[in-house]
């Protein structure tokens, strides 16, 4: 125990261990050894004291009284969520012995890892538990199911998750939120825009739906969904053709622009505009902000990768920048994710030496319901941990009836009885991060932090570190990694030579300091980790990799007949599915709903408020209806992942597709079709 457990009342120092990109300085209030207050730290930097809404309540959640406080087996049918009390030795026994069976008569391959990152601890999130799998020989993982589309399509473009440093973004003069929902998903990214708009900045808003970001911006850009592709190339097209573009940036650091030139001829505004459904005035005058205002900051958002071409549409944004040399300039250029700055030793972490069969299949975390179900050599066992697929992977429906296999030994690792544990033949407590010692890297600012235990372990649970320690020892693992402190995963994993941005951040460093900033030069002029070293507008990577070399626009599949586009976006008092079983977060945010607009529900006779039928080939929900101007005719949008209230048909999911996105094998969750009935 740290010396913070000990000490009954006082303030310490903690971050937010939630996947958000703020990733905020915290301070805890204790009194009687118990959290009383969760504020922000003043003095970090970038989030200066101030905290979402979310996080503020969260003492609600450390104590809330569901908390699971013992090991658990189940003694209901699946998914009934009836369970009895086990010891952590019965739980662990009973996982390691069907296991060792398993992999005699199935392999190793027949057990399935399912994680996310419902903690972002590095440690918890990617430490124990893949050095862990690995040793065992477990099917792999691909964890596709926020960023890797996008993740893919800029790295085309730039090379690596790299972008600005967001405390220059007070520099900009334009400001773009582009498919982000910023003020619920990035507050303070909103609140440097709003330093650089007394600045004289604007802030131009690209959305389907004009949520609480679209209202705060100067100018809303209504855009139809999975056509932002489109309207970049428009861009170009008059950034080219009214010589806009700084010829001297493209000579000196593009690949490509000639070919690019060239292409984006044929997105001519009018054709943009069909495509799109933004004026074709409206297009000349948003090229004409972006060619003419100098710094331009674009903020890439996850709204646009959750479509089947979210890796293009990603690509084709992401090369705006160079066009007009913004990389040059304080303030400047773009950031879709910056988690390249803060890149740790993964292999030290994570030992994927440790895996002895390089053969091992990857399962693609998007179609674990079709995974389930479908394999031919099945799945015969999932160690769920750190997520909640029933209601946060697509396909729901499919997800449920995968889990409710009789023959699949389910382990779910978590701190409540959610929608995915009621399935779990055993159910594991799992310790809030407060009460471990783990290191954060924000994918947003350029900070990482530290978090040392401040409050005790709640009941029996248990962080992931130390059940994956306990479930090796029980499989007869020796290997010394399983024997490692916290404290030597983490000063191993920040010895990483091969960035030298982090060569200043020890344990040490971070235990003294709480947050130490990473060392990060300028992007210019220097080299792009794209292989010519430039950005590449002209990639000939992509042509090897099957792609257009050129950014292009392709329109999302043909999901099905259905009249309107679907949307079901996360929420601002949720973290994806964490909070929507606390009653605090829940009357925050009242009741699941969708948007529709007026013309439509005209058309279908619905009325405002009224509980309205939203189904599809894969499901059905039952939502209420809030009817407005703030989407575009045929497009739904919904918010939150809500848990499924006994009575209620909220579980979004179950309409969406797991079609994969165009690159990285990511999730198209906004790229699926339903009808809208009266009940
Ligand atoms: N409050 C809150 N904060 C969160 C989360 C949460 O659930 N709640 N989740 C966290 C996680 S894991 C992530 S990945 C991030 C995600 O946060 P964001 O990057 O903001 O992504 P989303 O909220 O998925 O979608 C952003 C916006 O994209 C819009 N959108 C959808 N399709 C399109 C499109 O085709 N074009 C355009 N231009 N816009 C489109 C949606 O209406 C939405 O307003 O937020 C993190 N922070
Ligand atoms: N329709 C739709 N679906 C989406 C999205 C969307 O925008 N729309 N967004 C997608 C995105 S971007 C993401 S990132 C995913 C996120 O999906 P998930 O990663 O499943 O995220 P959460 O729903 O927050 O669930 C995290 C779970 O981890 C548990 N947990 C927290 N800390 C720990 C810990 O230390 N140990 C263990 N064992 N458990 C812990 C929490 O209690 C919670 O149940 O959802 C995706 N699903
Ligand atoms: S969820 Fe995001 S904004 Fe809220 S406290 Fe955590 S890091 Fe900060
Ligand atoms: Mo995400």
């Amino acid at each position: 125990m740290t010396a913070f457990v000990n000490q009954l009342n006082g303030i310490f120092p903690s971050v937010c261990p939630l996947d958000c990109p703020d990733q905020c300085g915290l301070l805890l209030h204790k009194e009687d050894g118990k959290i009383i207050k969760i504020e922000g730290d003043p003095n970090h930097p970038v989030t200066q004291g101030n905290i979402c809404n979310k996080v503020r309540n969260m003492k609600e959640r450390i104590y809330d009284k569901n908390r699971l406080k013992y090991p658990m087996k189940r003694i209901g049918a699946k998914g009934e969520g009836k369970f009895e009390q086990i010891s952590w030795e019965e739980a662990i026994n009973t996982i390691t012995s069907h296991w060792k069976k398993l992999i005699q008569t199935d392999g190793p391959e027949s057990i399935l890892p399912y994680s996310f990152y419902g903690n972002m601890g590095n440690l918890t999130a990617e430490g124990m538990d893949r050095r862990f799998f690995h040793r065992l020989g477990a099917s792999q993982l691909n964890r596709t199911i926020c960023q890797s589309a996008g993740t893919t399509g800029y790295k085309y473009t730039m090379g690596g998750n790299i972008g600005i440093d967001p405390e220059d973004t007070i520099h900009s003069k334009l400001i773009i939120f582009w498919g982000i929902n910023a003020v619920s998903t990035n507050m303070h990214q909103i609140t440097l825009a709003q330093k650089a708009r007394k600045n004289g900045a604007k802030i131009i808003v690209i959305d389907v739906h004009k949520n609480q970001t679209g209202r705060m911006a100067d100018w809303f850009i209504p855009i139809l969904p999975g056509t932002d592709g489109a309207l970049a190339l428009g861009l170009m097209h008059i950034l080219f053709a009214d010589n806009m573009v700084d010829e001297g940036f493209l000579q000196k650091y593009t690949v490509g622009h000639n070919e690019l030139r060239e292409h984006v001829m044929q997105y001519d505004p009018k054709s943009v505009s069909e495509i799109t459904g933004i004026p074709v005035e409206d297009i000349y005058k948003l090229a004409r902000m972006y060619g003419e205002t100098t710094p331009s900051y674009i903020r890439i958002g996850n709204g646009l990768q959750h479509h089947d071409n979210g890796g293009m549409s990603t690509r084709t944004i992401a090369c705006l920048p160079a066009l007009t040399g913004q990389w040059l300039v304080k303030g400047g250029g773009a950031i879709k994710s910056n988690s390249g700055f803060l890149a740790y030793n993964e292999d030290s972490l994570q030992r994927p030496d440790l895996l002895e069969n390089k053969q091992t299949r990857v399962i693609n975390m998007n179609e674990i319901g079709r995974t389930l179900l479908e394999l031919e050599s099945p799945i015969k066992s999932m160690y769920v941990y750190s997520s909640n697929p029933a209601v946060v992977a697509p396909d729901g429906n499919k997800v449920r009836e995968g889990l409710g296999r009789e023959d699949l030994f389910l382990v779910v690792h978590d701190l409540f009885m959610t929608e995915t544990a009621k399935y779990a033949d055993i159910l594991l407590p799992s310790t809030s991060s407060f009460e471990n010692t783990d290191f954060y890297a924000s994918y947003w600012h350029h900070y990482m932090q530290i978090q040392q235990p401040v409050i005790e372990t709640y009941g029996e649970s248990k962080s992931n570190v130390e059940v994956f320690r306990l479930l090796a020892k029980s499989m007869g693992f020796i290997e010394d990694a399983f024997n490692e402190t916290e404290a030597e995963m983490i000063s191993h994993a920040l010895d990483n030579p091969a960035n030298p941005s982090i060569a200043d951040i020890n344990y040490e460093a971070l235990l003294e300091k709480q947050y130490v900033k990473a060392n990060v030069k300028p992007l210019l002029p220097g080299r792009f980790p794209t292989p010519s070293g430039k950005i590449e507008l002209f990639s000939e990577k992509m042509k090897h990799d099957g792609y257009s070399p050129l950014p292009t626009y392709t329109p999302i599949v043909e999901d099905n007949k259905f009249p309107f586009l679907f949307v079901p976006a996360p929420n601002h008092n949720f973290l994806n599915s964490t909070f929507s079983n606390i009653e605090k977060h829940q009357s925050l945010e009242k009741d699941p709903r969708i948007h529709m607009n007026v013309k439509d529900a005209e058309a279908a006779g619905i009325e405002d408020g009224e509980t309205v039928r939203v189904w599809n080939q894969r499901g059905e929900c039952e939502l209420k209806v809030s009817i407005g101007d703030n989407v575009l005719p045929g497009v739904i949008v919904s918010q939150g992942l809500w848990a499924n209230i006994p009575g209620t048909k909220q579980l979004v999911n179950s309409l969406t597709p797991d079609r994969l996105s165009d690159m990285g094998g990511g999730a198209t969750f906004f790229s699926g079709r339903v009808a809208v009935n009266k009940l």
